[in-house]
């Protein structure tokens, strides 16, 4: 049977600044209010979502807002207006062109996953040929102020239902931290996640925390210290987990063939979308390794989307993606991802990502926003125009 295929009119591209209910904390900065940029794909009669959850400074990636807006507007959407695409795969041809800047193609990929689901008429996730029906999930809890504070919200997550913490750590807020957290909670399913905080010069901190029972150590080393991971990988008995370093599919090809890698985190934005971090939970299962699907405090678009990949047989352990609530006292979706029994959220009937885009939100949000095609309609003329027009950051 010959796919559909559908002819894009409008792209609109929206920066948007979503208040967290409470501060972030990494070893690379604090957030306290999430930059996200949401894509929407217009195509005959259908509009399809996808996000870009990047951050305000090149701080996890060389990726932030104002270079993202900047390769969507200039050069993504512009190649895509007046193509005629069957789905996301077809992406990769159309901007063959453009090197880099995984966090903007995700978006737009993302967009045109949700179309071709809704053209097929299925939810996302049967769309990619999962069949689960809810997801595991697990919650990503920033440095906090003292242990007290770490524990008593570990205390919280549990009792809402989570199965699984990921505790953020860097040099000074650690091995201290993950024996208050094993004198508390000794069977928890825990991950820690250094977002690239150490060195080999770290050894003996590092061996330290391969005693506390660590389901993974998440990006340990620098963003492009491949062979140093593959190096500790091999002091090491708990599973060391990338996600900085997989930025995009050859380099995480390479990463895993140095075996640099036990475990992965895949996330769509690091990775330029759904086709690339399918083929790599592929790839790693083949390898034997734990995967599982990483977030980036992302709206409720691209909680949808991690929700519908994260229902793919080869994601084995719960994912970052919490209910909304744990990041937004408001979502732009509606409804909101929901915590339900056995620390799971349930997966949409709906077609396409399943969630409805609530756009009187979205504009109040709006910092900026541009249309991209075919003579916009009802868009306020204010919201539309260059990135000058941006608000204050
Ligand atoms: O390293 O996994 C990370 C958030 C922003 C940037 C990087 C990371 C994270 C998280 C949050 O850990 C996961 C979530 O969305 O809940
Ligand atoms: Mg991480």
């Amino acid at each position: 049977m010959a796919r559909a295929r559908w002819r894009i009119e409008r792209i609109h591209i929206t920066h948007l600044r979503l208040p967290l209910v409470r501060p972030f904390e990494t070893s690379f900065g604090v957030e306290t209010v999430k930059d996200t940029i949401l894509v929407r794909v217009d195509a005959e009669g259908l509009s399809g979502f996808g996000e870009a959850p990047v951050h305000g400074r090149p701080s996890y990636s060389a990726d932030d807002v104002v270079t993202t807006l900047h390769v969507l507007e200039d050069f993504l959407a512009p190649a895509l207006i007046g193509r005629s695409l069957c789905g996301p795969e077809d992406l990769e041809s159309e901007v063959a062109g453009v090197r880099g800047h995984r966090f903007a193609r995700a978006a737009l990929e993302g967009a045109l996953a949700d179309l071709a689901a809704q053209a097929a008429g299925l939810p996302l996730f049967r769309y990619y040929g999962a069949r689960r029906e809810r997801i595991a999930v697990g919650v990503s809890i920033g440095i906090q102020p003292n242990r007290g504070a770490l524990l008593e919200r570990i205390a919280g997550h549990l009792a809402e239902g989570y199965g699984r913490i990921k505790v953020k750590i860097k040099p000074g807020w650690d091995v201290a931290v993950l024996e208050a957290i094993r004198a508390h909670f000794p069977a928890v399913m825990l991950f820690a996640d250094a977002n690239a905080a150490y060195t080999l010069r770290d050894l003996p901190v590092l061996e330290a925390l391969d005693r506390h029972g660590l389901a993974l150590l998440e990006q340990p080393l620098g963003h492009e210290d491949l062979l140093d991971h593959a190096r500790l990988r091999a002091r090491l008995a708990t599973p060391i987990c990338l996600d900085e370093s997989l930025a995009g599919p050859a380099v995480s090809r390479a990463a895993l063939r140095l075996g640099a890698a036990g475990a992965v985190n895949i996330k769509m934005a690091r990775m330029g979308g759904s086709v690339a971090s399918r083929r790599l939970a592929r790839c790693a299962r083949r390898l034997g390794l734990a995967v599982f699907c990483g977030g980036m405090l992302e709206s409720g678009v691209g909680r949808a989307h991690n929700l519908a990949l994260a229902a793919l047989p080869d994601f084995t352990l719960p994912g970052d993606i919490s209910a909304a609530d744990r990041y937004y006292r408001e979502d732009i979706v509606d409804p909101p991802a929901r915590l339900g029994p056995g620390g799971c959220l349930a997966l949409p009937d709906a077609p396409g990502i399943g969630v409805t885009v609530l756009e009187d939100r979205v504009a109040v949000l709006a910092q900026h926003r541009r249309v991209v095609g075919a003579a916009a309609c009802g868009t306020r003329p204010g919201h539309s125009g260059g990135r000058g027009d941006r608000g204050p950051e």
